[in-house]
């Protein structure tokens, strides 16, 4: 039996994923040292325990919790992703992801700004205390996850850079590194996006305190598919804004590219709220799939149920052409 400490605020109905996922991983790890014999495919699930290990001491409750929905599963939230650098399809990142190398970890900040810096990740560990925060986690493709995070309010992160009155916009990009990321490298028919990954944020986007930069769900370090070791997690916007593992943010005058924009601008936005009222081109954008349930759809909310807290930020801008 593996013994998962938890904070005592989580309902033990909760604690199931994980604890079984972990026995699973023991199982697996077992039977594949008997059945494969293969030192890689043993490595690769070694690692991944090795991951899952690292636990966050001294995580704060956040007041900006914001639904008590039943949490998405340990196993799907980290075999279920979108990561283009380890592939198209939702399984390759659990596959392919344990080969990035993620300490140490630089994150530079320039730009607009009176105090750039060249950050190593474990300084930004130490110098943001860490939050929990349960979100809704809505992807373009219409399904969605809850997700407990952990990570801190991005306004401080960037405040902390003291943004000139030029810094209208904020810039993203995610690791370069084809050696450890197989999606990076060519394929039969070229690229499948232009790297690096890119998103933006208008500057009072950024500010709202419900962006944060995430460095962890479940209580732990962000497993590599889910963008270690720092991502972008904005919840009231479709699940292609959430970047993942940083390595510059650029506070800019003009609005910068982001990726899925630049690949399809018909089809992807700047903005990328969520909202029920304007479609994808391709499909309907009213429902959405819960991951790990088994039947049904249920209702998309506006700004994935956060209006209160954001609609001000777009008032009088119409949104179905600022989609
Ligand atoms: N660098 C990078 N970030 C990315 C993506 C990507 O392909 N590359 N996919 C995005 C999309 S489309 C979604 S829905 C979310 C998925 O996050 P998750 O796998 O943690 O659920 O990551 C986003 N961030
Ligand atoms: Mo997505």
């Amino acid at each position: 039996m593996v013994l998962i400490r938890r904070k005592p605020d989580i309902p033990t109905s909760e604690i199931t994923p994980l604890s079984v996922y972990k026995n699973r991983r023991k199982f697996l790890k077992t039977t594949a040292a008997l059945a494969i014999g293969g030192t890689a495919s043993i490595l690769a699930i070694e690692s991944e325990d090795a991951q899952a290990a690292q636990k966050f001491e001294n995580i704060m409750d956040s007041p900006f919790s914001s639904t008590d929905e039943e949490l998405t599963s340990f196993k799907d939230v980290t075999s279920y992703n979108n990561f283009y650098e380890f592939g198209t399809d939702k399984r390759s990142p659990s596959k392919l992801a344990h080969r990035l190398t993620t300490r140490p970890w630089s994150l530079s900040v320039s730009g607009e700004c009176e105090a750039p810096r060249d950050w190593d990740i474990e300084d930004i560990l130490k110098q943001f205390p860490l939050e929990e925060r349960i979100y809704r986690h809505r992807c373009v493709e219409a399904w969605s996850m809850v997700v407990p995070w952990v990570g801190f309010p991005l306004s401080e992160f960037l405040k902390s850079h003291k943004p000139t009155s030029k810094a209208k916009y904020v810039e993203m990009l995610t690791l370069v590194r084809p050696e450890e990321m197989d999606g990076q490298r060519p394929g039969l028919f070229g690229s499948v996006l232009d790297w690096p990954y890119r998103e933006g944020l208008r500057m009072d986007e950024a500010m709202n305190p419900l962006a944060i930069f995430a460095v962890g769900l479940y209580g732990q370090h962000m497993p590599n598919q889910n963008g270690a070791p720092i991502r972008l997690v904005v919840p009231w916007k479709y699940g292609f804004k959430g970047i993942k593992s940083i390595v510059s943010v650029t506070f800019t005058e003009q609005q910068p590219l982001n990726t899925w924009q630049d690949q399809a601008p018909n089809e992807y936005g700047f903005y990328a709220n969520v909202n029920p009222n304007v479609d994808h081109p391709r499909w309907s954008q009213a429902t959405e799939r819960r991951v790990g349930t088994l039947f049904g759809r249920q209702p998309t909310l506006m700004f994935n149920g956060y209006s209160e807290q954001v609609a001000s930020l777009y008032s009088g801008m119409d949104l179905s052409v600022n989609f």
